[in-house]
């Protein structure tokens, strides 16, 4: 008998706990390739809390960031089949999918960090987010994504003549392969997670990004070099699966719309934070960092890879928008 009490009491106790771990009645699967921590993971994990408290505990967000549920590009496919609800990524790996992003991944086309909010916080951010809609995703955010300069392990770049030759990697986009073609370097498309061991191995010989990425994925132990160029301002963007949110009630849909705008201040500020101290790490590890760099031959060498890929009228028409954004 007492046997049986102790019985009934454990399995009710594992009831309640199971209970409480199921309290959300939907748990949205949300993906990233950084870290714990880094803030685009932290920035979908407050919109997440929001979202939670907003629905009463019934619509929760776990984020599986450190890229455990794949690679960007997989993981975009994965979310057009509601494999993944929601998934942050650059929109550099969108480009071939959403034509519209192509224009926020041009090099140059921003003229800072400044102007790129702008253009993003009004009417071309919104356009350019309703465009993924027809192609299996809602676009719900932008968040930061920085500044992008070239590292690499070989010699420090100065000018656009030290890039000749240079094996250098860039994200899965044929922008970014015509933007170090025009360059005099030798592009390879690779995903994220095999650029440390590429550099190491000496398959590649520098990549490019921003502070926070050169630090988070560990690329400044490998490439000692970094040049701040700061040729790609290239967003990030939230996206929900067009399938997952098809299934949500238009009063849920709003929630998380809302959720994920509201997610965006907080971000922006948890990021300045971040490349402050990713820049301070990794000047500390005694990475030679270029910051005299004169920034108008690799502006210069750009109008091939605009007349390459601006030709439709929508994108020169965005493309024009951005620019006479003040
Ligand atoms: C980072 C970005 C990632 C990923 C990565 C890359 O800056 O946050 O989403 O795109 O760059 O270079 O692949």
């Amino acid at each position: 008998m007492k046997l049986m009490k102790t019985l009934a009491g454990v399995l009710l106790a594992t009831a309640a706990m199971a209970m409480t771990a199921s309290a959300c009645e939907l748990t949205l699967k949300s993906s990233d390739t950084h870290p714990d921590g880094y803030p685009t993971v932290e920035a979908v994990k407050h919109m997440g809390k929001l979202l939670k408290e907003r629905t009463n505990d019934r619509i929760c967000v776990e984020v599986f960031h450190s890229a455990q549920l794949g690679q960007e590009k997989d993981t975009i496919e994965q979310t057009k089949f509601g494999v993944i609800d929601l998934n942050r990524v650059s929109m550099g790996p969108f480009n071939n999918l959403v034509e519209e992003t192509k224009v926020v991944s041009l090099p140059y086309v921003f003229k800072g960090v400044d102007h790129m909010h702008r253009v993003m916080d009004g009417p071309i951010g919104d356009d350019i987010l309703k465009a993924f809609e027809p192609h299996g995703y809602v676009g719900l955010a932008f968040y930061d994504g920085g500044s992008r300069s070239f590292y690499n392990k070989v010699k420090p770049i100065k000018s656009i003549e030290d890039l000749k030759g240079m094996k250098v990697r860039v994200m899965q986009s044929d922008i970014f392969v015509d933007m170090m073609t025009a360059l005099g370097a030798n592009a390879t498309p690779m995903p994220y997670g095999e650029v440390y061991s590429a550099i190491q191995t000496g398959v590649i010989d520098g990549a490019e990004n921003n502070w926070p990425s050169f630090e988070s994925s560990g690329h400044y132990e490998v490439a000692g070099y970094y040049t701040l160029d700061e040729h790609l301002i290239v967003p990030e963007v939230l996206v929900m699966s067009k399938a997952s949110w098809d299934k949500l009630s238009a009063e849920d849909q709003a929630a998380v719309r809302q959720a994920a705008k509201d997610s965006v201040s907080v971000m922006r500020e948890m990021w300045v934070a971040r490349e402050k101290a990713s820049e301070e790490k990794v000047r500390a590890a005694g990475v030679e960092v270029i910051t005299e760099i004169d920034k108008a031959p690799f502006m210069a060498a750009m109008d091939s890879v605009y007349e390459k890929h601006v030709t439709s009228d929508k994108l020169k028409d965005l493309v024009a928008r951005i620019r006479s954004t003040d």
